[in-house]
């Protein structure tokens, strides 16, 4: 069993050595946290039924992969916060994203697949490696769309945080964040899930108040019963909202004022110390 020290240092050096930023918003990502899961615990095979059925198991992924069975192994999940800078720049926005988040939206996937490609190349060459949501995940288009290779579902297997009343993953270090993950066959030193219910991390689900999100959304896609992916999707990525923001940098401009300005964008709002 490989110490989770030991890999947490390698995904900080690996991330360092890809996340080059942007001159107008310096780096993408803050530190990063990750949580590992054991392949084989069933609440992969639950998936299924919350996300739908063409989810993948790690198992599946791997053996798709690499076409062996994959007996022992680990799940890793990463939690990359987004820049304090770029988090912070997004508080005062109201109709649309700040230019920097817009930035960070546009150009931080390369990141992600520059870190993906890292990660597999430089892990031990003793072990095997498959980075699912770079290599082998799709979107299957059903009445709400859903990925084959959910990161939020991962991360909450690995035991990082919960869901909330807008969907977004609450993690310790808050929901502005962006997710990655990995399956392998090397046994790294698990954690431990310990929320009491899926969505354990957000106040108003949890009857303490809140609903901040409810009143940032620029779309009104989130209401007391949840989060409507279909007018959340027209503002993100379709021609909803304010006209000036498509010319900002010629890329879709992400929103993410759900996760900025609210009581858990950068931590835990019901962590009990
Ligand atoms: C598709 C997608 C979208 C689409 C969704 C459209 C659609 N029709 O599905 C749209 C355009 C809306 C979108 C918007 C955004 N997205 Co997006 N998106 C994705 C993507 C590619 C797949 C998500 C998915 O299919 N999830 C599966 C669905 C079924 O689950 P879900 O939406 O998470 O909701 C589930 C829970 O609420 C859960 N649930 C209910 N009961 C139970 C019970 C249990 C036990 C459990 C465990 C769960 C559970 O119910 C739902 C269904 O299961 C992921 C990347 C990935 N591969 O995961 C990024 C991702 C989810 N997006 C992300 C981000 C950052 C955003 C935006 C902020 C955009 C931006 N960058 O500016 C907004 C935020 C919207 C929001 N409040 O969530 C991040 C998540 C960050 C976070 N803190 O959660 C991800 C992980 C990208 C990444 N790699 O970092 N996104
Ligand atoms: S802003 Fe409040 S209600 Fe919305 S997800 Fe965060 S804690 Fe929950
Ligand atoms: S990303 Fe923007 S449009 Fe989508 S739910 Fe969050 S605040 Fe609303």
């Amino acid at each position: 069993m490989r110490p989770k020290a030991e890999l947490q240092e390698f995904v900080a050096d690996m991330l360092g050595m890809c996340d080059g930023g942007h001159p107008e918003t310096g780096r993408f990502s803050g530190d990063p946290v990750i949580g590992i899961a054991d392949p084989n615990d069933p609440i992969f095979e639950e998936f299924r039924r919350t996300v739908g059925p063409e989810h993948m198991t790690p198992a599946e992924a791997f053996a798709k992969r690499f076409n062996v069975v994959l007996e022992r192994g680990s799940v890793v999940s990463i939690v990359l916060p987004i820049a304090e800078r770029i988090r912070v720049s997004n508080r005062p926005q109201k109709d649309m994203p700040s230019r920097e988040w817009a930035i960070c939206r546009a150009h931080a996937d390369k990141m992600s697949a520059d870190l993906s490609m890292l990660i597999s190349e430089r892990f031990d060459k003793e072990y095997k490696v498959v980075v699912p949501s770079h290599s082998l995940s799709n979107l299957v288009k059903s009445e709400t769309s859903y990925s084959t290779w959910s990161e939020r579902h991962i991360a909450y297997a690995a035991g990082l945080g919960t869901f909330s009343l807008n969907d977004s993953f609450i993690s310790e270090v808050g929901a502005a964040i962006r997710l990655l993950s990995f399956v392998t066959d090397a046994e790294i030193e698990r954690d431990v899930r310990s929320h009491a219910a899926f969505d354990g991390n957000c106040l108003f689900r949890n009857g303490d108040g809140c609903g901040k999100c409810m009143r940032r959304c620029p779309a009104g896609a989130i209401s007391a019963d949840g989060h409507d992916k279909g007018r959340c999707k027209a503002f993100v990525y379709g021609n909803s909202g304010a006209p000036e923001r498509y010319d900002m940098v010629g890329l879709p401009t992400g929103c993410g004022l759900c996760q900025t300005g609210v009581p858990c964008e950068y931590l835990n709002p019901r962590r009990r110390v």
